[in-house]
């Protein structure tokens, strides 16, 4: 897809806060560092994109962006980050878990894993939910450059069993540094947003 607009929307903790829904959205999210920043400029052709922090943990806001007039992408928060106090990371996943079960033009999350480590209970959890709200997951192995592609495809293997073996969804390996992955994630992207009506903006 050719991308020639990226607006920031707004940055929200709560409901009332969410921008309308006037596109298919799509949420990003993954432990801290796991490549989520790296992975949507990527994404995005971008080389900066506004309101990303620079501070692991810091984000705790769910940033929105809108794409081409097209789509709407969300900046979860990180999660898992191990300096987070216990208070915050409680703020965190109820922040999620009130976005997962509220917003209703979410066509699905984009789950990423880092391919060098076994999925962690965080992982675990977030995949629960997903589930419990019946919320289409696309799964993304990041940083997959470091990894021979043998050593590739054994670890996505190892992610996909762990995780996705129930519910089947393919695991994608993603490379923010070479673009690998990066046109089948856009198209499993804009498949599910083609699999979705929204109202039109501006009413
Ligand atoms: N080799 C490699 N490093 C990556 C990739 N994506 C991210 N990184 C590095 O991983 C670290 C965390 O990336 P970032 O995008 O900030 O992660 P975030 O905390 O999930 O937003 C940074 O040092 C990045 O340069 C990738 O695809 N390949
Ligand atoms: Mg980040």
């Amino acid at each position: 897809m050719k991308i020639v607009s990226t607006d920031f929307l707004t940055g929200a903790v709560s409901p009332r806060q969410y921008p309308p829904g006037t596109h298919p959205e799509f949420a990003f999210a993954g432990r801290s560092n796991v490549g989520k920043s790296s992975l949507i400029k990527s994404l995005l052709c971008r080389k900066k994109l506004v309101r990303t922090s620079s501070t692991p943990g810091k984000t705790q806001e769910i940033n929105f962006f809108r794409i081409n007039h097209q789509l709407i992408f969300a900046d979860l928060p990180g999660f898992g980050f191990a300096k987070v106090p216990k208070q915050v990371q409680k703020r965190w996943q109820n922040m999620i878990e009130q976005y997962l079960q509220n917003r209703k033009t979410l066509a699905a999350v984009i789950f990423l894993i880092d391919i060098r480590r076994e999925p962690t209970d965080l992982d675990r959890d977030l995949k629960r939910w997903l589930d419990a709200c019946s919320i289409p997951c696309i799964p993304v192995a990041t940083k997959a450059d470091k990894l021979s592609k043998s050593e590739q495809k054994k670890q996505i293997k190892k992610i996909a069993e762990a995780f996705f073996s129930e519910t089947g969804e393919t695991v994608i390996g993603y490379s923010s540094k070479s673009g690998q992955g990066r046109k089948e994630l856009w198209s499993e992207i804009l498949t599910r947003a083609g699999n979705l009506r929204v109202e039109e903006e501006g009413g």
